[in-house]
C-alpha cells in the first residue's frame, strides 16, 4: 500500500469513526424516556367490564386495541386497554392457548415505570425497596396476584403476594385463553391521576405454558430490566370524561326526543279517535233530540185530545142536567094542573 492509499484509508477510518460516534450519541438520545413510537391512549370506559375471564360482545368495544403477537407465533394475540376514574382495565385474547387450568403456568406479566409519582423517567428511580414500580405477575385460578418491585440495578424487591388493588380472572370458556384484569390506580402500586390523565411506562407479556412460548409482547423487543424501552400508556383524564358525558347527554337527548315523538303520535291518534267518538255521540244526541221532539208533539196531541174529551163530557153532562131540570119542571107543572 503506497502513501496516498494509506492516507485515503486513514481518512475513511476517521470518517467511519465519526459516523459511529454520531450514531452512538443518537442511540443514547433515542433510548432516553420511553421507546419512541410505542404509545397507548387508553379510552374512557363508559361501562366497566366484568372481570370474569371472558371477553363478551361489546364489553371491550371502547378499548384501545393492538395486535401484540410475538414473532413466529401463528394466531393473533390482541391487547385491550381502557380506564375509568378508578381502574385501568386490561384484557388479552390469546388464540394460540387453549388450556387455562389453575397452576398451568399461563401467565400475564404487566410492567410499569410510574415513579417518581405522577411522572415517568424511563428508569428504576429508587435505590432501596419498596420501589412502587416494577411488575405484576398474574396466574390462573386462585393464585393471588403478585407484585415485584424493581430498583436500580435492575434489582428486584421481595415479592408482595397477594398485592392489593389488582383483580384478575382468566378463562378458556371461549375456546382459547382470555385474560381480564382491573388495576386500582389508587390502591395498587401502580398509581395514577385520572383527573389529569397521567402517562407512565408500560410493558406486557403473555406466556403460553402449553407451548412454552411467549405468545404476545408489547412493545415488541422491550427489555423488562430497562424501562426506557417500555412504551407510554396515557390514561383518559377529565377531558375524555367530559366528552363521554357529553356523548351520554346527546344520546339521552335523542332518546327523550324519540320518546316525545312517540308520545305526541299516541296523543294525536287518541285525540283523533276521541274526535270521532264525540262526532258519533253528537249524531246520537241529535237523533235523540229528534225523537224527543216527536214525543213532545205526540204528548201535545194527546193533551189536546184529552182536553177536547173533557170538554165534550162536560157538555154532555150539562145537557143531561138541563134535560133533567126541564123534566122536573115539566113534572111539577103537570102535577099542579092536576090539583
Ligand atoms: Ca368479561
Ligand atoms: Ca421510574
Ligand atoms: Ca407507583
Amino acid at each position: 500500500m503506497n502513501m496516498i492509499s494509506k492516507k485515503f484509508a486513514l481518512q475513511k477510518l476517521s470518517m467511519l469513526t465519526l459516523i459511529l460516534m454520531i450514531s452512538s450519541v443518537c442511540l443514547v438520545a433515542s433510548t432516553e424516556g420511553h421507546a419512541p413510537g410505542f404509545a397507548i391512549y387508553s379510552p374512557w370506559a363508559t361501562t366497566a367490564p366484568t372481570i370474569d375471564g371472558t371477553i363478551t360482545v361489546g364489553e371491550w368495544e371502547n378499548a384501545w386495541t393492538a395486535d401484540i403477537t410475538n414473532t413466529g407465533i401463528l394466531s393473533n394475540v390482541t391487547l385491550y386497554v381502557m380506564n375509568d376514574a378508578r381502574y385501568l382495565y386490561i384484557a388479552v385474547d390469546d388464540k394460540n392457548d387453549t388450556t387455562c387450568l389453575p397452576d398451568s403456568g399461563a401467565q400475564l406479566g404487566i410492567y410499569f415505570d410510574d415513579e417518581p409519582a405522577g411522572a415517568h423517567d424511563g428508569a428504576w428511580t429508587y435505590t432501596e425497596c419498596p420501589s412502587g414500580e416494577g411488575n405484576f405477575w398474574l396466574n390462573p385460578g386462585t393464585s393471588p396476584p403478585e407484585f415485584s418491585g424493581i430498583i436500580q440495578g435492575a434489582d428486584r424487591c421481595s415479592v408482595v403476594s397477594p398485592v392489593s388493588g389488582v383483580l384478575k380472572e382468566f378463562s378458556n370458556a371461549s375456546g382459547h385463553v382470555q385474560y381480564e384484569v382491573a388495576i386500582d390506580l389508587d390502591e395498587s402500586p401502580l398509581k395514577a391521576d385520572t383527573l389529569k390523565g397521567d402517562t407512565f411506562g408500560f410493558r406486557i407479556y403473555v406466556y403460553n405454558q402449553d407451548e412454552g412460548k411467549f405468545d404476545g409482547y408489547w412493545p415488541l423487543g422491550a427489555s423488562w430490566s430497562d424501562p426506557s424501552t417500555y412504551g407510554n400508556l396515557t390514561l383518559s383524564g377529565l377531558h375524555e370524561r367530559l366528552d363521554a358525558l357529553l356523548t351520554d347527554i346527546e344520546t339521552l337527548k335523542n332518546d327523550i326526543e324519540g320518546v316525545s315523538a312517540t308520545i305526541a303520535n299516541v296523543l294525536e291518534e287518541t285525540l283523533s279517535s276521541m274526535e270521532s267518538d264525540v262526532d258519533a255521540i253528537n249524531t246520537k244526541i241529535a237523533s235523540m233530540n229528534g225523537t224527543l221532539g216527536t214525543m213532545e208533539s205526540d204528548v201535545e196531541t194527546i193533551k189536546d185530545q184529552t182536553a177536547l174529551g173533557a170538554f165534550n163530557w162536560n157538555m154532555i153532562t150539562m145537557i143531561f142536567a138541563l134535560i133533567a131540570a126541564i123534566c122536573s119542571i115539566a113534572s111539577l107543572i103537570l102535577s099542579r094542573k092536576k090539583t
